[in-house]
C-alpha cells in the first residue's frame, strides 16, 4: 500500500467547499495581461484535498472497492472507473508533422513604429509589449524522437495582439522542399518513417525521401540548407527563424508592401557537428528542450530580433525569380534586412500538455496590417492548420484553450461543439433584433482601427492547374547558397550527402540524386559519388545548371555561418576537469571568468563529490563524467594539476571528442599530459602536435602565466565557438 505523504505539515487547511478566486479583469497589454488571463483559466488549485471530476472529496485513491479483502472489484467503484477511464483517454493524436517541440512565453517590442507600411498592432508603438508563445520543434520525428537529429527546426510564434492573435509560422530554413501544398502530403509520406517499418525515427537518411527529392527538382535548395550544419543547431536559442513566404504588409490606408520575416539570435547562430549530434541524442535526447528550459528557468532570456525585407509593390517582377515561389530567398545582398525589433522569451509554461502540446498554429491566424500573397504553398497551408487541429483537438473549440486564447475580446456567433468552454449568453444570429443586433459589424465606409479589412487585390484569370514558368529555375539559388559557403561548410555538405545517400539502398534513386546535384556543382556531386562508391556524373548542360543563371548576386556572405557569430559567449557551456592535486586557484579562476563573461563553468570529475586541490582546499564537483559528455559542452579546461586524469578512459574520450568537434581548449602545465594523450586517441584531430600547435586551443605553462591575458584569449576562442579545420 503506498501512502500519501501529504502535505508537509500534517493534514491541510480544507478551503469551504464555495469558495472561488475572481482574478479579475486582465491587465491592458504586454505580458502581464497574458499572464492574468492565463490564471483566470487555471481552475486548478493544487493546494488542497484530492476530489473527483466532480468535486467529491475522495481519502484513498489507492485500493479498489472490492467485496472483501481478497474479492471481486465492484462495479459500483465510480472512483476507480473514472480514474482508470480520464488515464485511458489522457492522449491525443501527435501533430503529423513537428510532432516534437518546446516552448516558452515572453513578449515582443517593435524598436520604432512601422505605421508607415502596416497598421498591424504589434508594429506601431516602439517599446509597446505584445506577449508571444513560441514553439520550436523537429519535422520528421514524432514525440518521443531525440531533439538532435537533421532535419528542418520549426519556428511558430503567437503574437497576442490587441487587435487579435497573429501567428507567424516558419522554420529555421528560409525556404522549403516544394512550391505548392498539394504536394505536401506527398512530400511528407516520403520523409516520414516507411510505411513498412516505420524507421528512420527523426531522419531522412531513407530511400522514399531521396526517391521524392530525386524527382522533384524544386526541392534541391531546401537541400542544400538541410544537408549544411543548420539542420543540427547546437541550441533552439542560436537558430535563425524565417516567415519562409513573401507575406504582405498594408497600412491604414490600404497601401501594400512585400515583406520577408527573419528572426535573428542575439546569441548567433551556433550549430552542432554531425558526429557530436548523434553522440548527443544518445547521451540526452531532450537537449533542446532542457537546453531551452534551463536558460529560461537560469534568468538567460534568449532573444531574437525581427527582420523584415520590405519591397515596394512595383518591384514585385524586378528579381530573377518569383517572389511568391516559397523555395527563394531575397538574398539580403538584393534587399537588406531592417531590423524593427526583438524578441525575448522569458516563461516556460507551467504544464507541457496544456501549454505547449495544445498550442495551435495557425498560417491564416492574420491580424490587421498584415495580408497574404498568392504564393501556392502559403494558400494550401491556410486550409491545412485549421483543419488538422479540428482532429488533433478534439472539435472546433480549441481556440478557448487557454493558450490559444486571444487577448482581444472574442465575439462570435460560433456555438455549440465538444468542449464548449463559454457560456453564451442570448442569440447566435445575424441578423436579430432580439438581441438587439449584436453582435454587430462595422460595414460601410472606411473601417475603423483594427477592424481587419482584406488587402484589395486585383486578380484575374482562367482557373487553371499548371506551375507558373517563373518557378521553374530550381539550381541558381542552390548554386547561390554552395557558392557562399566556407569550405569547411562545403564539406560538411559534402558529408551530409554522402551519409544520407549512403543509407539509401536503391541505386536508381542514388544516382538520380547525384546527376541532380551536377546542376548545383558539379566537384559536389563527383565527390558525393566517389564517396558512396557510384561512378563520376556527367557535368549538366551549361544552360541547366544553377552557375549558369546567375540568382540576382554571385555570392550571399549572408548565408555562411562564418558570418553569422553573435557577441560574446553569453550562456556557453564550459566543462573544467579537476582531480585530486588540480591547481585550485586556477579552477576559480576559469570559473570566475567564465561567470562573468555570462557563460557557465562546471567542474567535472572521475567521481562526485569534491576532489582536493593542490594546496589542500576542497574543491566542489558539479558532475562525474560517467554522468555527462563533451558534447554536452562548448569548451573544456583542463587545468595543472590534471595528470591523474590522463589515465581515466571518460576523461581520454571527453576530450578527445571536444578536439575531434572542434572545440575550443584551454590547456595549462601539467593538463598537457591529458590533452596529449586524448589527441592521440582523437587520431586526426592534434594527434601528435602538441597542444601549441592545434587550433582552439590556448596554451599556458602553468600557474604564474594564467593570468586575464591568458583568460582573454580563451573568451575569444569561445566566442568563436568551434574550430572545424582543426
Ligand atoms: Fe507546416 C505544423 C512550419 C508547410 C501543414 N508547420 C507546422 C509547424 C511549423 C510549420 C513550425 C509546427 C507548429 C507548432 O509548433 O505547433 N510548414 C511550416 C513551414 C512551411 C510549412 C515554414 C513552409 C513554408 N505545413 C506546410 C504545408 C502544409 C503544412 C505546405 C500543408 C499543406 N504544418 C502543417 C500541418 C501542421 C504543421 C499538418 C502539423 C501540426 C499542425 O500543423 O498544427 O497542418
Amino acid at each position: 500500500m503506498t501512502v500519501n505523504p501529504g502535505p508537509p505539515e500534517g493534514r491541510p487547511q480544507v478551503p469551504p467547499v464555495t469558495e472561488t478566486t475572481d482574478p479579475g479583469p486582465p491587465a491592458p497589454g504586454g505580458r502581464d495581461a497574458k499572464d492574468a488571463a492565463l490564471d483566470a483559466s487555471r481552475a486548478v488549485d493544487p493546494h488542497g484535498p484530492l476530489t473527483t471530476d466532480q468535486g467529491v472529496r475522495v481519502d484513498d485513491t489507492d485500493n479498489s472497492l472490492t467485496t472483501g479483502e481478497r474479492g471481486p472489484t465492484l462495479l459500483e467503484d465510480f472512483q476507480l472507473r473514472e480514474k482508470l477511464t480520464h488515464f485511458d483517454h489522457e492522449r491525443i493524436p501527435e501533430r503529423v508533422v513537428h510532432a516534437r517541440g518546446a516552448g516558452a512565453y515572453g513578449f515582443f517590442e517593435p524598436y520604432e513604429s512601422l505605421a508607415e507600411y502596416t497598421c498591424a498592432d504589434f508594429l506601431q508603438e516602439p517599446g509597446h509589449r505584445t506577449p508571444v508563445f513560441v514553439r520550436f520543434s523537429t519535422v520528421q520525428g514524432p514525440r518521443g524522437s531525440a531533439d538532435t537529429v537533421r532535419d528542418v527546426r520549426g519556428f511558430a510564434t503567437k503574437f497576442y495582439t490587441r487587435h487579435g492573435n497573429y501567428d507567424l509560422v516558419g522554420n529555421n530554413m528560409p525556404v522549403f522542399f516544394i512550391q505548392d501544398a498539394i504536394k505536401f502530403p506527398d512530400f511528407v509520406h516520403a520523409v516520414k518513417m516507411e510505411p513498412h517499418n516505420e524507421i528512420p525515427t527523426g531522419g531522412s537518411a531513407h530511400d522514399t525521401f531521396w526517391d521524392f527529392c530525386s524527382l522533384q527538382p524544386e526541392s534541391t535548395h531546401m537541400l542544400m540548407w538541410a544537408m549544411s550544419d543548420r539542420a543540427i543547431p547546437r541550441s533552439y536559442r542560436m537558430m535563425q527563424g524565417f516567415g519562409v513566404h513573401t507575406f504582405r504588409l498594408v497600412n491604414a490606408e490600404g497601401r501594400g508592401t512585400f515583406v520577408k520575416f527573419h528572426w535573428k539570435p542575439k546569441l548567433g547562430v551556433a550549430c552542432q557537428v554531425w558526429d557530436e549530434a548523434q553522440i548527443t541524442a544518445g547521451r540526452d535526447p531532450d537537449f533542446h528542450r532542457r537546453d531551452l528550459w534551463e536558460a529560461i528557468e537560469a534568468g538567460d532570456f534568449p532573444e531574437w530580433e525581427l527582420g523584415v525585407q520590405l519591397i515596394p509593390e512595383d518591384d514585385e517582377f524586378a528579381f530573377p525569380f518569383d517572389l511568391l515561389d516559397p523555395t527563394k530567398i531575397v538574398p539580403e545582398e538584393l534587399v537588406p534586412v531592417r531590423p524593427v525589433g526583438r524578441m525575448v522569451l522569458d516563461r516556460n509554461p507551467e504544464n507541457f500538455f496544456a501549454e505547449t502540446e495544445q498550442v495551435a498554429f495557425h498560417t491564416a491566424n492574420i491580424v490587421p496590417g498584415i495580408d497574404f500573397t498568392n504564393d501556392p504553398l502559403l494558400q494550401g497551408r491556410n486550409f491545412s492548420y485549421l483543419d488538422t487541429q479540428l482532429i488533433r483537438l478534439g472539435g472546433p473549440n480549441f481556440s478557448q484553450l487557454p493558450v490559444n486564447r486571444p487577448l482581444a475580446e472574442v465575439r462570435t456567433n460560433h456555438r455549440d461543439g465538444y468542449g464548449q468552454h463559454t457560456v453564451h449568453p442570448g442569440t447566435s444570429y445575424a441578423p436579430n433584433s432580439v438581441g438587439g443586433g449584436c453582435p454587430f459589424t462595422l460595414g460601410g465606409g472606411r473601417l475603423p482601427e483594427g477592424v481587419f479589412e482584406h488587402y484589395q487585390e486585383r486578380v484575374d484569370g482562367a482557373a487553371i492547374r499548371r506551375r507558373s514558368p517563373s518557378f521553374a529555375d530550381h539550381y541558381s539559388q542552390a548554386a547561390l547558397f554552395w557558392r557562399s559557403m566556407a569550405d569547411w561548410e562545403r564539406e560538411h555538405i559534402t558529408a551530409a550527402f554522402s551519409f544520407e545517400l549512403g543509407k539509401v539502398g536503391d541505386r536508381a534513386v542514388r544516382r538520380r540524386t547525384v546527376d541532380n546535384l551536377t546542376r548545383v556543382d558539379q566537384e559536389l556531386a563527383v565527390e558525393v559519388a566517389r564517396r558512396i562508391g557510384e561512378p563520376a556524373p556527367d557535368p549538366a548542360p551549361a544552360d541547366s545548371s544553377g552557375g549558369a543563371e546567375p540568382a540576382g548576386v554571385r555570392l550571399s556572405p549572408a548565408l555562411s555561418l562564418d558570418n553569422l557569430g553573435g557577441d560574446g559567449i553569453g550562456t556557453r557551456k564550459v566543462a573544467v576537469l579537476v582531480a585530486d592535486g588540480a591547481d585550485g586557484d586556477q579552477v576559480r579562476a576559469a570559473q570566475d571568468r567564465m561567470r562573468a563573461e555570462g557563460a557557465t563553468a562546471e567542474t567535472l570529475a572521475a567521481h562526485g563529490g569534491s576532489v582536493s586541490g593542490r594546496a589542500g582546499q576542497d574543491v566542489a564537483v558539479d558532475r562525474a563524467l560517467p554522468t555527462t559528455a563533451s558534447v554536452l559542452y562548448d569548451a573544456v579546461v583542463v587545468p595543472d594539476g590534471t595528470d591523474a586524469l590522463a589515465a581515466d578512459p571518460d576523461a581520454l574520450r571527453f576530450v578527445a571528442e571536444a578536439l575531434r568537434h572542434g572545440k575550443p581548449l584551454a590547456v595549462l602545465g601539467s593538463g598537457t599530459a591529458l590533452f596529449e594523450a586524448a589527441a592521440a586517441a582523437a587520431a586526426g584531430a592534434g594527434s601528435g602536435d602538441g597542444p601549441g600547435r592545434v587550433a582552439g586551443v590556448a596554451v599556458s605553462g602553468g600557474g604564474q602565466d594564467a593570468d586575464a591575458a591568458f583568460w582573454d584569449g580563451f573568451v575569444a576562442l569561445v566566442g568563436r565557438h568551434r574550430f572545424p579545420d582543426r
